[in-house]
């Protein structure tokens, strides 16, 4: 897969990428990430990439040519599957939306700021609009490190057996059931009994039984 990021500030995103899974998943050849600075992309002496909105108002807009050119450009080069715009009205990002978009080739990821974009940007170059809850951010940058991050540890090979993405909270609807390690007891407090029998039948009832209780007690709203 190939992720091209659109950002007046990508500088932002650097360091999500720069570590564990992302970083593991990229020198592995398994995934691409590009960065590229709108203010690239400008074709006025002063490298300017937004305006004042029309009609007035608070905020600044990101105006359409530059990200015409970045995206177009990019289209030049290679197909692409989707153009995903990060902004807070878009789709709320969830564990399916995860899924489908992981077994894309070919993704650019826009990053809004300011006020956003320009309502043409919209229009004409994208085909996905996603948030990622219900808050607001001063841009899309961090949003779009999180929607990477929770596409790319989808990609077949990037997590290996011990970790793997199909044992993850939300991948069958549920919680993900509490988890111990060493030392059996600590000050008093013991792990349950069953998780230390070897009886792998047991663990994985215990498992499943645990899940649905944290679920239950959690988020009911994800059972209905
Ligand atoms: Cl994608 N962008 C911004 N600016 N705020 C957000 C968001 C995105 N998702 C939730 N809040």
């Amino acid at each position: 897969m190939r992720i091209d990021i659109i950002s007046v500030v990508p500088e932002l995103m650097h360091s999500p990428f720069a570590g564990s899974i992302m970083k593991r998943a990229q020198q592995a050849a398994l995934v691409e990430i590009h960065f590229h600075n709108l203010r690239d992309y400008t074709s006025n002496a002063y490298k300017q990439v937004d305006d004042y909105p029309y009609g007035g108002g608070a905020g600044m807009v990101l105006m359409v040519e530059p990200i015409d050119k970045c995206i177009s450009a990019l289209k030049a080069a290679r197909d692409y599957d989707a153009v995903i715009y990060m902004t807070p009205d878009g789709d709320v990002l969830n564990q399916q939306a995860a899924n489908k978009l992981s077994l894309l080739n070919n993704v650019i990821v826009l990053c809004g700021h300011y006020k956003g974009v320009d309502q043409r940007v919209r229009d004409l170059f994208v085909t996905h609009e996603i948030s990622i809850g219900d808050y607001v951010l001063s841009g899309g940058e961090l949003a779009a490190a999180v929607l990477c991050d929770s596409i790319i540890r989808l990609i077949p090979g990037v997590l290996g057996n011990e970790t793997s993405a199909l044992t993850d909270s939300f991948q069958d609807g549920l919680l993900a059931p509490p988890v111990y390690t060493r030392p059996a007891a600590y000050k008093g407090h013991k792990v349950p009994e069953i998780l230390t029998s070897g009886n792998t039948p047991k663990v994985d009832a215990w498992r499943e039984e645990q899940a649905l209780k944290s679920t239950q007690e959690k988020r009911p709203d994800l059972l209905e």
